[in-house]
């Protein structure tokens, strides 16, 4: 993999990346951190829990694509046809609402959303697809959960995550593909493709305390995440945002950040000052059972990501 020369100061952020994965695998029992034959273990406890027989193993691993390969695997054995896409991550599939499992697309008003929908269009808009199932059928909002193929056998949830116009979004029990998906959006934030293109701005994401001290709806102000001028000259904070995966979003008003400056904002509400500010809403924001931050600038560039795993939900 070609590192830039700024990439050092978020190669922390990638491994903590590559362990938030295998943390969320190991909820499936598997209790493997490491090792290269560990994919294929945690595929079989998977595939076991799931239901499915053993003489499905080999076709459910995990693709490195993007790239086109024979067809679709054999595990995607519904077929129909793409008749709208609804953004990035959803479309309707003979008349039914499905959900790409593993990535999370710009929602509406979102800079990036016009061209995370045009992408998805582009791959299958009008094509017949192959759906792939996981542990969970639908998800809250009663779409389908699938991973979708193409005829010619690209893998079109993670072409998205490997042109930068999703994020890897792992939500357990559907981790068929969770340790691909975070490789592809690594791969897209290397090359600051879509949604990564990279910021300026010298600041980086230092710590995210997501678990508040006791209950943390009732003292989301324990919950916060700390941001570092790690640069040399000041840094104007007005307009520079942090969003979680739920879409949560904090942007600050105004302020500057030395050099080796610290601010930590907290959620919930309170009075700010130097060195602190509050989301402004009562509760709580970081999922105990596992989140992303992401900073931006306030053209909506990448700045810095920290991603962590937690309990289960
Ligand atoms: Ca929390
Ligand atoms: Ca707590």
């Amino acid at each position: 993999m070609i590192r830039r020369p700024d990439a050092s100061r978020r190669s922390t952020h990638d491994h903590r990346t590559y362990a938030a994965a295998y943390d969320s695998l190991k909820y499936l029992g598997a209790g493997i951190r490491s090792g290269g034959h560990a994919v294929w273990i945690v595929l079989l406890i998977v595939s076991l829990s799931a239901c499915t027989p053993i003489a499905q193993i080999p076709t459910a691993a995990p693709r490195d694509s993007g790239t086109v390969e024979d067809g679709p695997p054999e595990t995607a054995s519904e077929r129909g046809r793409v008749q709208r896409v609804v953004d990035g991550d959803s479309l309707i599939v003979d008349g039914r609402d499905v959900r790409l499992i593993g990535i999370n697309a710009p929602e509406r008003g979102d800079a990036q959303h016009v061209a995370a929908r045009e992408h998805l269009r582009s791959l299958v808009d009008g094509e017949t697809v192959y759906l792939e199932r996981d542990v969970e059928r639908r998800d809250q909002y009663g779409r389908e959960l699938a991973y979708v193929y193409r005829d010619d056998g690209t893998f079109v949830n993670h072409e998205m995550l490997r042109a930068g116009y999703a994020q890897a979004y792992t939500v357990p029990p559907n981790v068929l593909h969770a340790l691909v998906a975070i490789q592809a959006e690594m791969a897209a934030r290397e090359s600051g493709s879509g949604l990564w293109a990279r910021s300026e701005l010298p600041l980086e994401i230092t710590h995210l305390q997501h678990d508040a001290p006791g209950r943390d709806e009732e003292n989301p102000g324990g919950e916060w995440i700390e941001i570092e001028n790690t640069g040399r000259v000041a840094v104007a904070l007005e307009n520079v945002s942090i969003r979680d995966e739920a879409n949560n979003v904090y942007v600050f008003a105004d302020g500057d950040l030395g050099p080796g400056q610290v601010v930590r904002v907290h959620s919930g509400r309170g009075d700010d000052a130097p060195g602190r500010r509050f989301w402004g809403e009562s509760r709580a924001i970081w999922n105990n059972g596992g989140d992303a931050a992401i900073l931006r600038d306030p053209e909506g560039r990448f700045i810095d990501i920290w991603r962590y795993e937690g309990r289960p939900r």
